[in-house]
């Protein structure tokens, strides 16, 4: 892949960066966001990547202490001419609390995932890309004509990250493969990068598994399943002790699995609600009558409902597809 002429020369024509991303970053958000500044550091300018997290996960955990939090200011009048760098999201409203920057400053978008939102001075969305570090990398790369191994760490987390180790990957993915070869040729090694992505994981967590599945509501013969966790649960269960990717894939890669729903019940009442599908459920627009989103394999939505009754209501929706 070739980064865009535009996208280079904005590059080119600016020196003060301040790197966003979305909130509740995962690993390709880090990923890109740490790659970039990397990157612009070693070619003389100044980058700042800024970050409220939360740093949840024990993927993007050991990651926080990069990233800075707040910027007052005084801090932002001292910055030449500073310009923003938006990564892995082309909404403004994920960017959270530092959202009223790019009101402020000029801003380039670059992300995967199109939104179709009028967003950023000058945007970059590539879906045939398989995470926004693969982007960065072919920013790196076509400027430089080579990539640290420390750049080549950061762009191997997000696209580790966000093809499943490259398990996501279908045919004609060769040009990942190469582009990751690249990244290996650079120094890092997957072996030590996929136990940093498991940095954190505690024994806890697979009690918590064990709960989760001892409590899966199975219907249509396995083909659908539930989740839920209650209260009672979560307070036992701190967020560094849930492994909800690897619940969902435990279940989701038995045969009969298609789809799983797991409701999580939230301190105002409310539940949220995550949906994964194998092959053909869209749950991205089961997702949206809820007015959440997300794509057909991977979505969600936010529910005043409680819990018995919102399970209930996917219970249904699921029994319609039982056949
Ligand atoms: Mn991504």
């Amino acid at each position: 892949m070739q980064a865009p002429n535009n996208v280079l020369e904005w590059i080119d024509n600016n020196s003060v960066f301040l790197i966003l991303g979305h909130k509740d970053p995962d690993g390709d958000c880090v990923g890109s966001q740490l790659a970039i500044t990397r990157f612009l550091n070693r070619i003389g300018k100044t980058a700042i990547p800024l970050s409220k997290g939360a740093f949840k996960t024990t993927e993007v955990k050991s990651y926080e202490k990069f990233f800075t939090k707040n910027i007052t200011e005084t801090e932002l009048n001292r910055l030449q001419n500073p310009v923003i760098i938006v990564l892995d999201t082309s909404t403004q409203d994920r960017l959270g609390e530092f959202a009223y920057l790019t009101d402020r400053y000029p801003t380039l978008v670059i992300d995967h995932h199109i939104a179709g939102e009028d967003f950023g001075t000058l945007k970059w969305e590539e879906p045939s890309a398989p995470s926004t570090t693969y982007m960065v990398q072919s920013i790196i790369e076509t400027k430089t004509g080579s990539i640290s191994q420390e750049e080549a760490f950061f762009v191997f987390y997000g696209l580790a990250t966000d093809t499943g180790f490259f398990r996501f990957l279908e045919e004609g993915s060769a040009h990942v493969f190469k582009s990751a070869a690249r990244l290996v040729d650079a120094g890092i090694s997957p072996r030590n990068l996929y136990l940093a992505t498991q940095k954190g994981q505690t024994l806890k967590s697979r009690k918590w598994l064990g709960i989760m599945l001892s409590n899966m509501e199975i219907l249509c013969d396995g083909k659908f399943v539930i989740f839920s966790e209650t209260m009672t649960i979560r307070n036992e269960y701190p967020d560094g002790d849930r492994q909800t990717d690897l619940l969902y894939n435990i279940v989701l890669d038995t045969d009969q699995c298609e789809a799983i729903a797991a409701i999580r019940e939230e301190p105002n009442g409310g539940c949220k609600v995550s949906m994964r599908s194998k092959k053909y459920l869209d749950v991205a627009s089961i997702a949206k009558s809820f007015g959440g989103g997300g794509h057909k394999h991977a979505a969600g939505f936010e529910t005043k409902a409680k819990l018995e009754s919102i399970k209930k209501t996917i219970k249904s929706l699921f029994e319609q597809n039982c056949k």
